[in-house]
């Protein structure tokens, strides 16, 4: 017979209750991947990369590649922590075999 004791491990439901959240809940951080310019890597590879790892038509794939060559850097997607990782390290090993010096990097939102 146990049922009249109280569980310590077992806060009773107005504890449960009473506790306020204090913060709210937070979405979790995002973050940019960047693309960044130099000068030898071909542009038609730029365009096939983004076409490839960021599902862009041409048209937008073409857009985007012409930012970074104007401006240095682009923002070619936002993720999460693990998707952004992910496409930075493909487009970095898409380059890394064609010996293309492209750099792509991610930065939280
Ligand atoms: N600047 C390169 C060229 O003139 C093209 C280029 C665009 C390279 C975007 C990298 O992320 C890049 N061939």
């Amino acid at each position: 017979m146990t049922h009249w004791m109280s569980d310590p491990d077992q806060p009773d439901d107005q504890s449960d209750l009473a506790v306020k959240p204090r913060t709210r809940p937070q979405r979790p951080p995002m973050y940019k991947v960047l693309l960044l310019n130099d000068d030898f890597t071909p542009m038609e590879f730029v365009v096939h990369v983004l076409e490839r790892l960021f599902h862009m038509s041409h048209a937008q794939a073409i857009e985007i590649m012409l930012t970074v060559h104007r401006r240095g850097v682009a923002v070619v997607g936002v993720f999460s922590h693990e998707v952004a990782e992910t496409k930075v390290a493909q487009v970095m090993e898409l380059a890394r075999r064609q010996q293309h010096p492209l750099q792509c990097t991610m930065e939280k939102e």
